[in-house]
C-alpha cells in the first residue's frame, strides 16, 4: 500500500506570561515546551515529518498563526494544553477547522486528565490525547498515512489507546494508554525545532547564570497531594539513565551554550544512588554549569545537600505549601512542619539557597491559618519564597471534592492561572479579594524585612547578582 506523507505541526498556544502570571509576570518563566519537544523527537525517530510552533514565545497573532499553517501545510495540528489555555485552544481549533476541515486537529497535555469528553463535546477538536503522547501521536500519524481523515476516524482511531475522539458528532473513549516504561527510548527532546533557547526567559529567581533552561531526568511522582495533577497523571516513577541525562546536559552546554539548568522533575532526589551519580557527573562540568532542582521534604538529607552543592547546585525548590500542620495533613502532603524547618537549616549549612513554595486558600483555610503560613514563611531561612493561590486543576482529588470546602468556579478556566487576581477556588468563610490581598501581604512581609535584605546582600558576588536583585525588587514594587 502507498502511504501518504504526513506532516505534523505541534503548537504551543499564544498565552503570554502576562496572562499567566498577572502582576507577577516579570517574575514568571516561559521555559520551552518540553512536552512538544519529546513528541517531536519521537516522531523524528520514526522518520516522520514534524515541526513545532511556539506561538507564545514568538508572540504570534491569529493572522500570523494562519500564515504559518498555510506555509507548512500540515495534515495534523497538535496543541499543548494546560487548563488556563483551554478556551484559547478551543477558539484556535474552531478557526482552523472552519477554514481547513481536512486537517486532523488534536490536543494533549495535563488539562485532559480532567473531563476530556466535555472538552471534545464543546469544541471542534477531533482528538484529545490522554496521558503520555509520544506513542499515541506516532500511531495517529501512522493511521493518517494509511487513510484520509474520515476513513482514519472510522476505521483506525478505534484501535488507538489513550484517546477520546469524535466521529460524526459521536464521542468515543478508548482504553487508556500504558505509561512508557523505558523513557530512554524517547530521544533527547527536539529543542532544535524551537526558537533559540537563550531567548526563553527563566524567572529572575530561578537562574544563577544565563542562558538557563529546564531538564527532566525522570517522569512520575508516587505521592498523592490532592491539588496536584502529577498525583494522578503518572504515579509510576520512571528514571532516565544517568547516561541519557548527561548526554542531554552536554548537548545543552556544547550545542546550545546553556550555563545553568533547573531539574524540573517532580522529585529529583527520589532515587538516592542515581542522584549521587548525577552529582558526580555534574561535578566534572562544574566550571561550565550551575544548577538547581526541585526536591521533596523527606527525600533529601544534609549529606546529599552538601554533595549537591559541591557539584554546582546553588538552589533547591521545595513545596512547603502551608504553615499549618492540619492543612498539610488535609492536602495529603505527607510532611511535617519541623521537617521543612530542618531542610531550610540544612540548606543554610550547605550554602544552598532555599526556594519554598506556599499556597494560600487551602481547603479548610481561615485567616488564622493564612497568617500562620505567612509567619512560618517569614521565620524560615529562605531566599525566594513564592506564594500562589490554590488552584484545583481538573482530574485532581481537590477538583472533585472542592465543594466540600468552598466554591469552585468550574465555568471559567481563564482564572486557573497562578497569577490570576480572581481565584477560581474560594474556601468557605473567605473571599477572593481577601486571598489576593493576603498573597500581596505575604510577599511584602517575607521580602521587605532586614534579615531577608541582608541574606540577599550577602549573596551578591557579581554585578549580575546586583541586577538580578533589582529585577526581583522591581517585581515586588508591583504589589
Ligand atoms: C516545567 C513546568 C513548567 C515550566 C515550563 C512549562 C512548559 N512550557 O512546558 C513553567 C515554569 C514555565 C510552567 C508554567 C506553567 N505551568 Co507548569 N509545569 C511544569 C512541570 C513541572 C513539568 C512539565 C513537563 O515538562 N513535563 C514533562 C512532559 C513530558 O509531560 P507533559 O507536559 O505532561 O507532556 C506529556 C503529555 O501531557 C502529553 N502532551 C502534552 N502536550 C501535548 C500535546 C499534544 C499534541 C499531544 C498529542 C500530547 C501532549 O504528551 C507529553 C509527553 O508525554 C509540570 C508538572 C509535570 N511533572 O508535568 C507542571 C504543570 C504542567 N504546570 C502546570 C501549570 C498550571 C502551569 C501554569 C499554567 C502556571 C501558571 N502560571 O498559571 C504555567 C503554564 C505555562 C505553559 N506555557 O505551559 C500544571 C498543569 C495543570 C493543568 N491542568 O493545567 C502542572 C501539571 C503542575 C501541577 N502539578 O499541577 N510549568
Ligand atoms: S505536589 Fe509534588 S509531591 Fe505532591 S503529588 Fe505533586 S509532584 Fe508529587
Amino acid at each position: 500500500m502507498d502511504l501518504r506523507k504526513i506532516k505534523t505541526l505541534l503548537i504551543n498556544p499564544p498565552l503570554s506570561t502576562e496572562a499567566l502570571y498577572g502582576k507577577f509576570s516579570r517574575g514568571g518563566s516561559d521555559l520551552p515546551p518540553l512536552s512538544l519537544c519529546y513528541i517531536a523527537s519521537y516522531l523524528l525517530k520514526y522518520g516522520k515529518q514534524v515541526d513545532i510552533l511556539d506561538t507564545a514565545k514568538l508572540r504570534l497573532s491569529i493572522t500570523d498563526i494562519n500564515k504559518k499553517i498555510s506555509e507548512y501545510e500540515p495534515d495534523i495540528i497538535g496543541f499543548h494544553t494546560v487548563t488556563p489555555y483551554i478556551n484559547l485552544v478551543k477558539f484556535l481549533v474552531s478557526e482552523i477547522k472552519s477554514a481547513r476541515p481536512n486537517i486532523l486537529v488534536i490536543a494533549g497535555g495535563p488539562h485532559f486528565m480532567g473531563e476530556p469528553v466535555n472538552d471534545i463535546e464543546n469544541s471542534q477538536l477531533d482528538i484529545a490525547v490522554i496521558g503520555e503522547g509520544e506513542q499515541t501521536c506516532l500511531e495517529i500519524v501512522e493511521g493518517l498515512e494509511q487513510s484520509e481523515i474520515n476513513g482514519f476516524l472510522l476505521d483506525l482511531a478505534p484501535k488507538i489507546k489513550g484517546i477520546v475522539y469524535k466521529k460524526n458528532k459521536n464521542i468515543y473513549v478508548n482504553p487508556p494508554r500504558e505509561l512508557i516504561n523505558d523513557i530512554d527510548t524517547i530521544p533527547l527532546p527536539a529543542r532544535h525545532l524551537l526558537p533559540p533557547l537563550r531567548t526563553y526567559k527563566v524567572s529572575v529567581v530561578q537562574y544563577k547564570r544565563l542562558p538557563s533552561t529546564g531538564v527532566l531526568t525522570a517522569r512520575g511522582c508516587p505521592f498523592k497531594c490532592i491539588f496536584c495533577v502529577c498525583s494522578v497523571s503518572r504515579q509510576k516513577v520512571r528514571n532516565h539513565s544517568v547516561e541519557y541525562v548527561m548526554a542531554e546536559v552536554d548537548e545543552l552546554i556544547y550545542r546550545y551554550g546553556i550555563r545553568d539548568i533547573t531539574f524540573i522533575d517532580d522529585v529529583f532526589t527520589l532515587d538516592k544512588q542515581r542522584t549521587y551519580r548525577i552529582c558526580d557527573e555534574l561535578a566534572k562540568r562544574k566550571d561550565k554549569l550551575t544548577w538547581s532542582s526541585n526536591v521533596r521534604i523527606g527525600l533529601v538529607d544534609k549529606e546529599m545537600l552538601k554533595y549537591m552543592k559541591d557539584s554546582g547546585c546553588w538552589m533547591v525548590l521545595v513545596g512547603v505549601e502551608s504553615g499549618n500542620q492540619e492543612i498539610l495533613n488535609r492536602i495529603k502532603k505527607q510532611i511535617k512542619l519541623e521537617q521543612a524547618e530542618q531542610l531550610s537549616r540544612w540548606c543554610k549549612e550547605a550554602g544552598l539557597m532555599f526556594h519554598p513554595n506556599y499556597i494560600i486558600g487551602h481547603p479548610g483555610e481561615t485567616v488564622d491559618t493564612i497568617n500562620q503560613t505567612i509567619n512560618f514563611a517569614k521565620k524560615l531561612y529562605s531566599h525566594f519564597p513564592i506564594f500562589t493561590i490554590m488552584t484545583p486543576y481538573p482530574g485532581t482529588e481537590l477538583w472533585d471534592t472542592a465543594e466540600e470546602y468552598g466554591t469552585l468556579n468550574k465555568e471559567d478556566f481563564s482564572n486557573f492561572s497562578l497569577g490570576s487576581n480572581k481565584p477560581c477556588f474560594v474556601p468557605y468563610g473567605l473571599t477572593d479579594r481577601l486571598l489576593v490581598k493576603k498573597r500581596s501581604e505575604a510577599y511584602r512581609k517575607c521580602y521587605l524585612n532586614f534579615p531577608m535584605a541582608l541574606r540577599h546582600f550577602r549573596s551578591i558576588k557579581s554585578f549580575k547578582d546586583v541586577k538580578r536583585m533589582f529585577d526581583a525588587l522591581n517585581i515586588l514594587s508591583g504589589l
